[in-house]
């Protein structure tokens, strides 16, 4: 069986960016691939998080994960800290990787521009260690947002240039993107992908855990234009767009079906019926949030889906060892 692969880092809140562009589609596939979810707290850290608060957060997005539908009989759920292939095999990609590489990473050029003081290393190596936990595994499908592909595409490139110098290694991925959803933007800002690490007030994110009135007004404020024509055109009408492709997620429709049915409403109109379909769903994640998170079987959960992922990164770390002519064991 093929295997799938894709993370979320335990930092900031949950978004609806995250649900709709990486995890709905990861659970949609989870029948057909040898499916690991991980929590990528190592590149949570690239950034400056709170230790106290991490064993927190990591249970937190655990339960997330269930409330979004990950079934345990066919994923397998792990922390990517207590997996140290994971760092290993990091760092051993990264010596093989060119600093040009990864100037080009878009990522790391935005974010170069917002860090004052000079970038971390962590950052600008960030896609090496991705591209770690993606090879690690032999994974053909990796569910991410747009903002995540170009990172796959160097993995590919990586993974190709191992398995030239050392014969073949490792599986080349491929990303999955959604044709709806992959980027899900800012309700304020159109032209910005909604982000997690976006301020708790932010009016243009919809974090998932959020009081469900305080996300009905966010979307009932969301920027629109002065056109009042309910029709999708990201380049023209980014902000009906971006609400037109919610609802159509929501609803499991194309956005074409939604501009027939939805021509002769306002703004106005249009935005409560998507503030209200997306309150049903969004109460009814949170139940099950709640539920998961009540129990008290989380840290087992994780326990399980580590065993699991260690052998396998362990076999895997050990034939690259093998390859590279550093396995003394
Ligand atoms: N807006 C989005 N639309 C679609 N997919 C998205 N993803 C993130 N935002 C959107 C996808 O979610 C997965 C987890 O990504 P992450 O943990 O890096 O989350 P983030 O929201 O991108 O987090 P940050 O810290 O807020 O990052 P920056 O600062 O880069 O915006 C990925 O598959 C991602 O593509």
């Amino acid at each position: 069986m093929k295997t799938m692969i894709t993370g979320v880092q335990p930092t900031g809140n949950f978004t609806l960016g995250n649900y709709m562009g990486a995890i709905k589609n990861f659970v949609a596939l989870q029948d057909k691939y040898e499916s690991y979810l991980f929590i990528a707290d190592l590149h949570g850290l690239t950034s400056y998080q709170e230790p106290q608060k991490i064993r927190q957060t990591i249970l937190d997005l655990t339960a997330i994960y269930l409330a979004c539908g990950v079934d345990l009989e066919k994923t397998n759920i792990f922390v990517q800290s207590s997996i140290n292939e994971h760092s290993a095999l990091g760092f051993l990609v990264a010596f093989q990787c060119r600093v040009g590489e990864l100037s080009r990473m878009t990522q790391y050029k935005a974010k170069k521009q917002t860090t004052g003081d000079g970038v971390d290393l962590g950052l600008f190596i960030y896609p090496t260690l991705m591209a770690a936990d993606i090879l690690l595994y032999d994974a053909e499908v990796v569910p991410v947002g747009a903002d995540q592909k170009q990172h796959i595409e160097i993995t590919r490139d990586l993974g190709e240039r191992f398995n030239k110098r050392y014969g073949d290694i490792f599986q080349l991925p491929n990303y999955y993107t959604p044709p709806l959803g992959q980027r899900i933007m800012n309700l304020q800002n159109p032209l910005e992908k909604m982000s997690k690490s976006a301020p708790e007030d932010d009016k243009g994110t919809i974090f998932m855990l959020d009081d469900v009135e305080v996300t009905k007004k966010k979307i009932m404020s969301a920027k629109t234009d002065s056109a009042n024509i309910i029709k999708f055109d990201e380049e023209n009408k980014p902000g009906i767009s971006n609400l037109l492709t919610i609802l159509a997620i929501l609803r499991e429709v194309d956005t074409k079906t939604l501009e027939i049915e939805l021509k002769d409403l306002n703004y106005g109109q249009f935005k409560k019926i998507v503030a209200d379909e997306l309150a049903l769903f969004i109460i009814d994640f949170q139940s099950k949030y709640q539920q998961f998170r009540d129990e008290k079987k989380l840290q087992l959960i994780l326990d399980q889906g580590t065993a699991v992922a260690q052998k396998r990164a362990a076999d895997k770390l050990k034939l690259v060892k093998e390859k590279f002519g550093i396995d003394f064991s």
